[in-house]
């Protein structure tokens, strides 16, 4: 397998906007993030992911850019931009930054023109489509609720938006659309970003025929059939990485809801000249019923290690994967994955160890180095999230149990991992000297860096010490992985091995003690190597224990 920085390096994936406010108006901005580097070095992080930072009405906190090329004045403009390049490649730190090019802000240039007439220059940037019987094109629903189709009384067609209506979806299918992507990609590779995670990616090449859902009300399969993997993505992101990223030695991860086993390896071939890794979410739409988030359904330790089983086999070894379980869209992983009342430091290095030691270039998402946890606001009014906003719209337009409601806000809003970054205890968790955007979590006071950093048993330095491992043990790089216990419904064991050594990995995903049968894993001949308990046992794994231990022979 040929060896590279981007497969080996540790992403840190920052939320700006929560990050750290250096200018003192809450909101966090890139004067705050260089304030920061070291303290991101010393994580032992190679590669920054950067959440979108240019100019943007923020319906979506940046997800919806209005111009491409320069950075908003909000995080600190182009001068800032610039200076944090610089300030990172002094540290050998790499930027990857986050591209949304599947659509653009209402507000970008081009869509202003595009709505103005059926004739103007712009108009097939974007889709538009007349009234079927009077009413929407087709009956696709919007990932943030709603018809994807909004009419615009200019012309009194219908635009496409497969989220907010302020996100039009860019049209691919025109040629001149590409070349305006191509030259915003080249640009930002010429000034020198040393990657890009590309937004739902999966949805760029659309069905243009535009055929109803036969389930509408199947969310997760909506979007399979009919918005991902349309029939020019290859096509589409071929041509993109032989145009221009081919150029450059750069890294890219593309963003694939809707991606699944069978189109996955497609997109990441190393002989199919398209993108490095992609970002699936077998295991982070594991919960979601047919309704999607706000129809949650019970998850098994079994369901979820099937997820990693499958995809290590299918897309290893001609591609390469990516290993997450957070990022801003979801709710917090300790909260979600481990046990944050009785176990949250064992089960935070629990997951910690989990994410160093599989196969994949490993995702850091800010806040998960000190064990940050889902927060639980009294009502509605404190979140910002407009998917949280619009579905809990759509759940009282329903007529739900909005008391009943709030509690599923609480387990699955995108504002559990976007509350500001826990620095410290002073005011506002360190992050702010103003009001923060939106609410710190109540919990600050305990959990935080600076606390973290005076605790030799904290999670953070178990993070600095997995970062180290992962790096001084290329074999959890490169390794192959096999799962050793699938059925298994409280314990997780894995081995990384390659021709020279093995390891095997032990994880306890329960509160309880589980019985270890040292035999059968012919553990005696075996040195441990590290582990989230000081003391540890033969019998058994203690309730949320994680081991790794290398055989000897
Ligand atoms: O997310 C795409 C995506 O799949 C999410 O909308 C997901 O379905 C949802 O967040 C689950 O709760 C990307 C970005 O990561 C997200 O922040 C943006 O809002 C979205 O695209 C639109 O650009």
């Amino acid at each position: 397998m040929k060896k590279t920085w981007w497969k080996e390096g540790i992403v840190y994936q920052i939320y700006p906007r929560s990050y750290k406010d250096n200018t003192g108006n809450g909101v966090g901005d890139i004067l705050g993030i260089i304030e920061k580097l070291d303290y991101i070095k010393s994580l032992g992080v190679d590669i920054i992911w950067l959440c979108p930072v240019y100019e943007s009405p923020n319906d979506d906190n940046g997800y919806d850019i209005s111009d491409y090329r320069n950075i908003s004045d909000e995080f600190g403009g182009n001068d800032a931009f610039d200076s944090l390049l610089k300030e990172m490649h002094k540290r050998d730190l790499k930027l990857v930054m986050d591209l949304v090019l599947n659509h653009s802000s209402d507000e970008h240039k081009w869509f202003k023109e595009s709505r103005k007439s059926k004739d103007n220059p712009y108009r097939d940037y974007y889709f538009w489509q007349e009234a079927k019987n009077g009413k929407e094109p087709n009956n696709w629903k919007s990932f943030f609720s709603g018809s994807v189709w909004q009419k615009d009384d200019i012309t009194d067609e219908y635009f496409l938006h497969l989220f907010t209506k302020k996100q039009p979806d860019l049209n691919w299918e025109n040629p001149k659309v590409r070349k305006e992507i191509h030259n915003i990609v080249e640009f930002w590779c010429k000034k020198g970003v040393d990657g890009f995670r590309m937004d739902v990616i999966s949805l760029i090449s659309k069905q243009t025929d535009f055929p109803d859902s036969h389930v509408p009300d199947n969310y997760g399969e909506t979007i399979k059939t009919y918005y991902a993997n349309g029939p020019k993505i290859h096509q589409y992101l071929n041509e993109l990485n032989q145009k221009v990223l081919s150029k450059y030695d750069i890294m890219t991860v593309g963003e694939g809801p809707g991606i699944d086993l069978e189109t996955g390896l497609d997109y990441v071939h190393e002989d199919r000249n398209e993108l490095n890794m992609i970002f699936h979410f077998g295991h982070m739409f594991i919960d979601n019923g047919v309704g999607g988030k706000y129809d949650p359904i019970e998850v098994s330790l079994p369901t979820f290690k099937k997820v990693f089983n499958d995809w290590d086999a299918k897309i290893y070894p001609k591609g390469w994967g990516s290993i997450f379980l957070g990022n801003h869209d979801f709710s917090r992983m300790v909260s979600r994955f481990g046990n944050t009342e009785e176990y949250h430091n064992k089960s935070a290095k629990l997951l910690a160890l989990l994410l160093f030691t599989m196969r994949g270039t490993v995702y850091v998402y800010q806040g998960d180095e000190i064990g940050m946890t889902n927060v639980a606001y009294p009502d509605i009014s404190y979140y910002n999230d407009v998917e949280t906003l619009n579905s809990y719209k759509e759940a009282l337009a329903k007529g739900r149990d909005m008391d009943a409601f709030l509690k599923l806000v609480h387990r699955q809003s995108r504002d559990n991992a976007r509350t500001p970054m826990q620095w410290n205890s002073s005011k506002n968790s360190g992050f702010s000297d103003a009001e923060p955007w939106l609410e710190v979590n109540s919990n600050y006071k305990q959990i935080n860096v600076e606390n973290q950093e005076k605790d030799k048993d904290s999670i953070l330095h178990f993070y600095r010490k997995m970062s180290a491992f992962r790096k001084a043990n290329k074999v959890m790089v490169y390794g192959d992985y096999e799962c050793l216990n699938e059925d298994d419904t409280n314990l997780y064991f894995y081995k990384r091995y390659n021709d020279e050594e093995t390891y095997i990995i032990l994880l306890n995903f329960s509160n309880k003690k589980q019985p270890l049968d040292f035999a059968k894993y012919d553990l005696a001949n075996t040195d441990l190597a590290l582990s989230n308990y000081s003391e540890n046992f033969d019998a058994f794994l203690q309730p949320w224990e994680a081991q790794i231990r290398k055989y000897k022979s």
